[in-house]
């Protein structure tokens, strides 16, 4: 059995049994169940930071320098760069998206990059079980690099404890070029390339719109940094500290928990559901056939939700 080598290989800390799982759900393959279910018992969840903002904003860029100052306190730093617009890489680095490579040898490293492309449930459902994974493997840090098109911010928002946009001065006219629900996902935001010109300008519009929007009780930080200086970069970690200290304290923390739990398993429902779904259209004649004579899709739904009868794991899973 495949998944069980795969279990001593994860058990005994060797990176490629990491690897291998990770290619694993990245294909949405059923055997990844087991695996998960076999390390669920006493693993820890890592702490999960997502950074997400506009193509070229330099995010790889800070990444890579956080990670250096993470390794200064010792901690074990796993780097997921999931970028939506390509298809699911199979772990192939994705072109100069990650400039990380002076961690290439430190084993307390571990970057990795994932497509999320032509996988309906966008990035969430396999970023959620490449966290556990990590976790799993030992990771304290989890870092969740993504380029904000679509709906990807609000998909690294809702796995991330923490969530960073990162945003660049003069990147356009002000309250503009910040999309819609940026302001709500934001934990903090971090005006990169701070050496350029612009950044204080940038950095008091942030300031004019959080003040603009409604009191809440975790006010985001706004931090300048120039990540390929160096600079700035104590300081976001130093915010991240007080974001995570603040959800601890609120009790926040353990509802967010809570909700991601929640959001994982409604998550996986749709994926299983989507991929009976489509077997029983393609497979079934009943099905296929009452699709025909009816032109309208809600009774084939209906038929395909109560054939499934509480049992949508894909067949492979099972075995
Ligand atoms: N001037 C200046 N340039 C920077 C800074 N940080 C990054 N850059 C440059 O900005 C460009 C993009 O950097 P990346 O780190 O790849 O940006 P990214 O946001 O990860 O890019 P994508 O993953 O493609 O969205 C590179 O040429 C970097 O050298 C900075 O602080 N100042
Ligand atoms: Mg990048």
């Amino acid at each position: 059995m495949p998944e069980r080598n795969l279990l001593a290989e994860f058990k005994a800390g060797n990176i490629r049994g990491l690897a291998r799982a990770i290619s694993l759900v990245e294909q949405r393959d059923p055997s990844v169940r087991h695996l998960l279910e076999a390390l669920a018992n006493g693993a820890r969840r890592p702490r999960v930071l997502g950074f997400t903002g506009a193509p070229g904003t330099g995010k790889s860029t800070l990444v890579d320098a956080l990670v250096g100052n993470l390794r200064e306190s010792k901690l074990r730093v796993a780097v997921l760069a999931v970028d939506p617009n390509s298809p699911y890489s199979g772990g192939a680095i994705l072109g100069d998206r990650i400039r990380m490579q002076r961690h290439a040898l430190d084993p307390g490293v571990y970057i990795r990059s994932m497509g999320a492309r032509g996988h309906l449930g966008g990035l969430s459902v396999a970023s959620r079980e490449a966290v556990r994974l990590l976790g799993a493997f030992g990771f304290d840090e989890v870092i969740l690099e993504t380029v904000g098109v679509g709906q990807s911010e609000l998909e690294v928002a809702a796995i991330a404890d923490t969530t960073l946009v990162v945003l660049t001065p003069g990147l356009g006219d002000g309250v503009q070029m910040l999309k819609a629900g940026i302001m709500e996902i934001a934990d903090v935001f971090v005006v990169n390339k701070a050496d350029l010109p612009g950044a204080q300008k940038t950095m008091q519009e942030i300031r004019s719109m959080l003040n603009m929007g409604p009191k809440l009780s975790w006010r985001a930080p706004i931090v300048g940094a120039s990540a390929i200086k160096g600079e700035g970069v104590v300081e976001v970690l130093a915010a991240v500290e007080r974001h995570r200290a603040h959800l601890e304290a609120t009790g926040e923390a353990a509802k967010r928990a809570e909700a991601r739990l929640k959001d994982e398993a409604a998550d996986l429902v749709a994926e299983w559901a989507r991929a009976q779904a489509r077997r029983l259209l393609d497979h079934d004649e009943a099905v296929a056939g009452r699709l025909r004579r009816d032109r309208i899709p809600y009774a084939a739904a209906e038929e395909i939700l109560t054939r499934a009868g509480g049992r949508l794991v894909p067949e492979a899973a099972r075995t």
